[in-house]
């Protein structure tokens, strides 16, 4: 990983909710040096800390529903004009709709900056649900996540096409063992340095 190591990456992990992308974010981010960017952990943690934008969002996350893109933008915005993320990041979960994709290009450009990479997790839906329901955060009971799922489906699925026709995507096999999937995520990170 030494070559991987040194260089200054600036990926987006993308996959429905649940399907690891909180789990391996972390594992890699820990071993690139780079901030782990989670919109959803960033959310949850305004909520539990009753801050306005918690409270803003409170009732929409809980229903499983996304929280507006100019909002989102905004909490974006300020996450990556932070130091630690001026020498690379990993985004999980953001974005989410074609116009998060839009203001991701905005603020990437603003700093100067530019991907490198797009990583999907693929894993089937029924793998989806158990695991959440393993999970068991606040907006995990099964009418959440199926609602999730949907929202996923209808809003962020179809942003996959821009990043496969920017030449940006690569798919992982999200469906094995957290250290299988680990190491296939390590091995396209090799490929790409
Ligand atoms: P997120 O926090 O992004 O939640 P997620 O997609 O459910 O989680 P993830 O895919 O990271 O799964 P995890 O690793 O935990 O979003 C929560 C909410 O915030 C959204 O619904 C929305 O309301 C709001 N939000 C966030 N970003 C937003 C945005 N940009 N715009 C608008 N709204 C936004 O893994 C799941 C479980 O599986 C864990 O228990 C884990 O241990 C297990 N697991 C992981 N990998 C496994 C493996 N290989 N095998 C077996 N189990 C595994």
């Amino acid at each position: 990983m030494a070559d991987v190591a040194s260089r200054r990456w600036r990926l987006l992990i993308m996959g429905a909710p649940g399907s690891g992308k909180g789990t391996q974010a972390a594992g890699l981010c820990e071993e690139l040096q780079i901030p782990a960017i989670s919109t959803g952990e960033m959310l949850r943690d305004a909520m539990a800390s009753g801050t306005e934008l918690g409270r803003r969002v409170e009732s929409i996350v809980r229903s499983g529903a996304l929280v507006d893109d100019a909002t989102m933008e905004e909490v974006l915005r300020q996450r990556l004009s932070d130091d630690d993320a001026r020498n690379g990041f990993l985004l999980d979960g953001y974005p989410r709709t074609e116009a998060q994709v839009e203001a991701l290009d905005r603020i990437l450009e603003d700093l100067g900056v530019a991907l490198d990479l797009v990583i999907l997790l693929q894993v089937p839906e029924d793998e989806l649900i158990r695991r959440a329901l393993g999970r068991g955060r606040e907006d995990d009971t099964e009418e959440i996540i199926r609602r999730r799922i949907e929202v996923y489906r209808a809003q962020t699925e179809p942003i996959l096409n821009i990043y496969r026709e920017r030449g940006l995507l690569t798919s992982v096999d999200g469906l094995r063992s957290v250290e299988e999937v680990g190491s296939s995520l390590r091995q396209v990170l090799k490929e790409a340095a």
